[in-house]
């Protein structure tokens, strides 16, 4: 056999989280294309489909090189017969004709957009998104339509469309760090704050900014987040925010943890005009209506208590778990534990069902021990 198909047949470990996934990779093209058939496979609601275009996609993050032939794609390990199909013909043709179909068709494309609205605020919305769907909505106009009928985050989510949907860079996510961290240490002075999500992985953009909110005194937190967030909102900064309290008796299975979180749409003011080159120049008056000074940015806030913080640090850094969204790091961490090591994690604990007990832990490196993993840096968690 070639060289290359014996780089392919290369012992692949099966769980995600049992391999260094960067968020850089020789196979972006063909990862792109399993991705957009998996989103399209959970707007049609197969989670099967869904994970198995989700798998496949991981497993090329990890590949040392970039795909070249047909050939080498045999061999190729969690990765099913329709992957392996839809990679051929990318290597063959350049590109998949089933990939180009769903792209353009109605559904997925408006499918998208009913998402993206929602999801604005909350991971959840595939089943609103598919109602309105089936109720005529094909487009943000239609939506504007019922805006009477939408909840409070989903009329602030098309309030604020245009924003939301453009990245948020690393900059602006710098910014709202200094923002969130002046309102909660006006409160409690030595206050830990640490952004978690994409941009601890190392992305230079995501769809939001992440904190973790942390104290060794744990009285020190108690009503902290809704005083800062009120001190935040006398400010102007926030255009809309829904806090969910700590629960104890939060559903295993959810994707929602039992942390105080604080979800939130932020008024981000522009950065200073000294940084920008064109400071100064005069433009054009073309378009008469104010100069907005801020950008609407999505901030979600979650306090842990300290006992639990390294848990919810790998939790709230992912890559995320949430069905239909891609990339599934936790997801693999979690299903690991169950299978392998007969343990239940989540952003709260670790726990041994067959020995009964919890494992405390101080720090990230002590809970991949915890499981047998070596351990991965968050920038390797890009899965
Ligand atoms: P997101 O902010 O949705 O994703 P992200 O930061 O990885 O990417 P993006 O740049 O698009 O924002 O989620 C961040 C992490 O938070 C993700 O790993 C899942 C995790 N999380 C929740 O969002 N809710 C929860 O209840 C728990 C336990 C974790
Ligand atoms: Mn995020
Ligand atoms: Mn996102
Ligand atoms: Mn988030």
């Amino acid at each position: 056999s070639s060289v290359s198909s014996d780089k392919a047949t290369q012992e692949t470990p099966s769980y995600a989280c049992q391999r260094r996934t960067p968020l850089h990779h020789h196979n972006k093209e063909i990862v792109d294309a399993l991705q957009i058939l998996a989103l399209s496979a959970s707007f049609q609601g197969s989670e099967a489909r869904y994970l198995g275009f989700t798998r496949a996609a991981s497993v090329l993050k990890c590949l040392p090189f970039t795909l070249q032939s047909a050939e080498e794609v045999k061999d190729l390990q969690f990765c099913g017969g329709h992957s392996k199909t839809v990679i051929q013909e990318i290597l063959e043709d350049r590109v998949c004709r089933e990939v180009e179909m769903v792209k353009n068709s109605e559904h997925y494309q408006s499918m998208k957009v009913g998402f993206k609205v929602l999801t604005g605020i909350f991971g959840v919305g595939i089943r609103t998104a598919d109602k309105w769907y089936r109720d005529g909505i094909r487009s943000l106009s239609d939506l504007n339509e019922i805006e009477g009928k939408l909840t409070g985050e989903q009329k602030a989510g098309l309030l604020h469309y245009t924003d939301l949907q453009q990245p948020v860079t690393r900059d602006e996510a710098e910014r709202v760090e200094q923002l969130v961290k002046g309102a909660l240490q006006s409160f409690v002075p030595d206050v830990q704050v640490t952004m978690t999500g994409g941009f601890r992985r190392g992305k230079q953009e995501g769809h939001d900014v992440d904190f973790l909110i942390t104290h060794p005194n744990e009285e020190a937190l108690n009503g902290l987040l809704r005083k800062a967030v009120a001190w935040l909102d006398s400010k102007g900064s926030i255009l809309y925010h829904h806090i969910k309290g700590r629960s104890h008796n939060f559903a295993r299975s959810s994707t929602m943890d039992g942390h105080e979180t604080c979800y939130a749409i932020f008024a981000l003011p522009n950065a200073c005009p000294e940084k920008s080159p064109d400071a100064g120049t005069i433009q054009p008056d073309l378009d008469k209506s104010p100069p907005r000074n801020w950008k609407a940015v999505r901030v979600d806030l979650v306090v842990a208590p300290y006992s639990e913080y390294s848990y919810a640090l790998l939790g709230w850094t992912g890559s995320k778990f949430f069905y239909p969204l891609l990339q599934h790091f936790e997801r693999e961490l979690r299903r690991f534990s169950l299978q392998v090591k007969k343990m239940s994690l989540n952003s709260h604990g670790l726990f041994d069902i067959e020995k009964k007990c919890h494992y405390p832990a101080t720090s990230e490196e002590e809970i991949f021990a915890h499981l047998g993993l070596l351990y991965l840096t968050p920038s390797e968690r890009n899965a």
